[in-house]
């Protein structure tokens, strides 16, 4: 079969031009150093030198396990690495990664001090050096190094293949999405066969299996990765959801996700080139949220990345996608009398807001609280109730009469409204038509 826009490959292939896409700026057939640039060391012995993409998230996780269970010596400076500006190709870096990538960590604490890359190297280092999160016994240790090795070689098709192909080439090609969306689900039905028969990958306990895992997986799962949920139909992987909603909610990989962290739902909160280990060890202490403040444009977007992954978990279960839920909140907050309020946890991350739109009345302004989300592992800690009565207090100036919502009867939603004094209308209900186009 010929067609006329057909690429025919020529006898040697050469680089004349940028191939396009997100990443051609800095994609080059050569590896080396493209510039002179020293690597700046901190005070701990370990210096990591990355970025939160999934493979440097599995790094900052893995930290922030092992400080977790009280091992200081798991102290570490960590160096944002803007792959996007090229910095992975400063000679500094190649002396520590030959092969230009994040994630890269030195070892000052050996002499001389050891270099260490590639994630899953990485991964095995730590957790030998450390003696967690790889089981002792040769069979638990084989069965989790099974799953690491397997993320290591299989992971490349998920990101390289179906993650540039579906959301960065700058051209769909139907071939390559096929082949690719075939092998990501092909991936996670492997997942899904062994978490129906293992709690973990490794076995029964939390490993560098998983910590390798989830933040591809996982995270795909949650359908944070490429806005590919539905595409992917990645609720269907029951086994993998439960694993991935058990890991996500551990704090140290809710930290681990933050650290270098220049993007979406984190990104005013690491904006900075260093992570102090002041403020990670602020972070790993104090669970207690700041006082919710006024939501802005510019919490939108992280707004709706919480709204997401909540209702598109159970209970809930709605195909939420972030774009969907963005142009939702964007919605509210482009109408009149838009009011939210926000509260933020201490890693800076939303968790949980409440919005709604003022309305006139025939005396004075009703309130339609139109969404109230907040995150899981926040539930249950009177969060809730503190962003309503900020909601309550701001109203107070704006002569407001009522608060009107609709939830569903029954549902904890609906008693926790009851329990700040709501309640169900006896002369008024909730009508509503479905419409077929
Ligand atoms: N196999 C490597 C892959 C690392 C990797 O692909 N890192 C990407 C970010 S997730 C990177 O640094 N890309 C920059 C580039 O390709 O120039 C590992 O797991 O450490």
């Amino acid at each position: 079969m010929s067609q006329d826009n057909e690429y025919l490959p020529p006898k040697v292939w050469k680089w004349e031009k940028e191939s396009g896409g997100k990443f051609a700026s800095i994609n080059r057939p050569i590896a080396g150093p493209t510039h002179d640039k020293a690597l700046p060391v901190g005070k701990h012995p370990l210096q990591l030198y990355s970025l939160a993409t999934p493979n440097g998230v599995k790094v900052t996780v893995l930290l922030e396990e092992l400080l977790a269970l009280g091992h200081t010596g798991a102290e570490y400076d960590a160096w944002l690495i803007r792959i996007g500006e090229g910095e992975q190709f400063g000679s500094g870096f190649v002396e520590v990664n030959p092969n230009s990538k994040i994630p890269a960590l030195r070892d000052h604490g050996t002499t001389p001090p050891t270099r260490v890359f590639e994630s899953g190297s990485i991964l095995l280092y730590l957790a030998e050096k450390f003696g967690e999160f790889l089981p002792r016994d040769p069979a638990g240790r084989t069965e989790t190094l099974n799953w690491l090795f397997w993320q290591m070689g299989s992971a490349p098709y998920l990101g390289g293949g179906f993650g540039h192909f579906y959301a960065y080439a700058p051209t769909k090609i139907e071939y390559a999405i096929d082949r690719f969306a075939m092998e990501a689900k092909r991936q996670l039905d492997v997942l899904d066969r062994r978490l129906a028969e293992s709690r973990y990958l490794g076995g029964e306990d939390y490993t560098i299996a998983d910590i390798a895992n989830w933040p591809w997986y996982g995270q795909l799962a949650l359908g944070r990765l490429y806005d590919a949920g539905e595409f992917l139909q990645v609720q269907e992987y029951e086994h993998v959801q439960r694993w991935a909603r058990e890991v996500d909610a551990r704090p140290a990989v809710q930290r681990g996700r933050m650290v270098n962290r220049t993007f979406g739902r984190w990104r005013s909160s690491c904006t900075n080139a260093t992570t102090p280990a002041t403020s990670r060890r602020r972070r790993r202490t104090s669970a207690r949220p700041m006082q919710p403040r006024r939501l802005e444009e510019g919490d939108l977007e992280a707004c709706a990345t919480l709204f997401a992954q909540e209702f598109s978990a159970p209970p809930w279960s709605e195909p939420w996608t972030n774009e969907r839920a963005l142009a939702r909140l964007e919605h509210f907050h482009a109408s009149p009398g838009f009011v939210g309020m926000l509260a933020l946890g201490d890693q800076g991350e939303v968790a949980g807001f409440l919005l709604g739109n003022l309305e006139p009345y025939v005396e004075g302004k009703l309130f339609y609280l139109r969404e109230m989300c907040v995150a899981t592992h926040r539930q249950g800690q009177g969060l809730g109730s503190e962003l309503y009565r900020a909601l309550e207090r701001e109203l107070a100036t704006r002569d407001v009469r009522a608060v009107y919502l609709a939830t569903g009867r029954g549902i904890p939603a609906a008693r926790f409204y009851q329990q700040l004094g709501f309640r169900c209308s006896e002369g008024m209900a909730f009508y509503a038509r479905g419409l077929k186009h």
